[in-house]
């Protein structure tokens, strides 16, 4: 029946999946931890018998592949990741404007990312930027727990330190925006010359050093500071600090993919991300960002939000393709390329 209707929407000119017969199937890109994109599947799948094809991967590799696939487009949807990327993803046009029902519910962080995107994206979690470190390593080398940003560009962590690329990682590009917005510009450049000295691997994904932390092949990683609790909580010796100077944050958020072949299954997926039940999954999967539904409860394992110095992030500065670009192609030439 699904081929006789993909043939009569090729004769009659329509793009396959667009005919109103629903389907029963979905295709996530899943940029959260794997074992919440997991869990969302799971529930997912029982709450409406429709088959998840998962994948995960972070949001800057994402981004990546719906730009690649943007003329024959194999997912319906972009679940988490950093929402700089989102933003990216919409002004590249592989997303598409959806306002859900369920906006009403959200914190108005969440809606104002879904405002400022033309309702292309929507926030789904916040999240704030800072050191994690390992304490059995900074105990055994002698070192202090870093505090400021000040800190870690002092020569006595020399290799102890792990970010990772702007170019692959938007976890990495909120690390530069936020010290452009805490420093200035100028500043800001000079200083993360002085961290590259620091630096022992830019890594691709964003979350990747926290994990090699956790496992004692980096003394401190650059991060969200969930990503660190959720290591802690999994029994690794980890603590986590927010920049003494101010630190950003992310609106981690949701697309649907353009020509994805199942638009009412991703309205489904979407409109169901947002209520508390589904935001409260995140906890269960140990995962520990600040949910966007006002009903879904905090994770009282993350120090308070509040209780840090927080930039007040321009999202609609920085989350411009142009401005982006500007700043990535900056830190190559005058960071990435230097000797190490
Ligand atoms: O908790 C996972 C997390 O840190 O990963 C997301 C994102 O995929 C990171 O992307 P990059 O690899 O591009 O940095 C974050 O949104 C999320 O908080």
């Amino acid at each position: 029946m699904r081929t006789l209707l993909v043939i009569l929407s090729l004769i009659i000119g329509l793009p396959a999946g667009t005919h109103a017969q629903p389907t029963k199937e979905l295709v996530v890109y899943c940029s959260v931890l794997n074992e919440w994109c997991t869990l969302m599947v799971q529930e997912y799948e029982r709450a409406t018998g429709v088959k998840v094809t998962m994948t995960q991967k972070g949001s800057g590799e994402t981004v990546a592949q719906l730009r690649a696939e943007a003329a024959n487009p194999r997912a319906d949807i972009f679940y988490g990741g950093v929402g700089d990327q989102h933003m990216e993803a919409g002004e590249a046009g592989v997303t598409v404007e959806y306002k859900s029902p369920m906006l009403a519910e959200l914190h108005p962080w969440a809606q104002r990312q879904a405002e400022q995107t033309g309702f292309k994206s929507v926030g789904i979690y916040a999240g704030a930027l800072g050191f994690v470190w390992n304490t059995e390593l900074l105990a055994k080398k002698n070192l202090p727990e870093p505090k400021c940003w000040a800190d870690v560009v002092k020569p006595a962590y020399k290799d102890e330190v792990q970010i990772s690329n702007p170019a692959s990682s938007g976890t990495a590009y909120v690390a530069l925006a936020t010290l452009i917005q805490v420093m200035g510009e100028e500043p800001a450049f000079d200083y993360l010359k002085k961290l590259h000295a620091n630096v022992n691997q830019y890594t691709r994904s964003g979350p990747a050093p926290v994990r090699n932390a956790a496992r004692g092949e980096t003394t401190i990683g650059i991060n969200f500071l969930h990503d660190g609790v959720a290591e802690a909580a999994a029994g690794f010796p980890l603590k986590v600090q927010a920049p003494c100077e101010g630190t950003g944050y992310e609106i981690g958020s949701m697309s649907i993919v353009k020509g994805g072949k199942n638009l009412e299954n991703a309205k489904k997926w979407y409109d169901w991300a947002l209520t508390a039940d589904a935001q409260n999954l995140a906890k269960k999967a140990k995962s520990f960002q600040v949910p966007s539904n006002r009903k879904a409860s905090a994770p009282e394992q993350m120090p308070k939000m509040e209780s840090m110095k927080l930039i007040d992030y321009d999202f609609q500065k920085y989350g411009s393709g142009v401005e982006r670009k500007r700043i990535i192609a900056r830190w190559e030439k005058e960071v990435g390329s230097l000797p190490k």
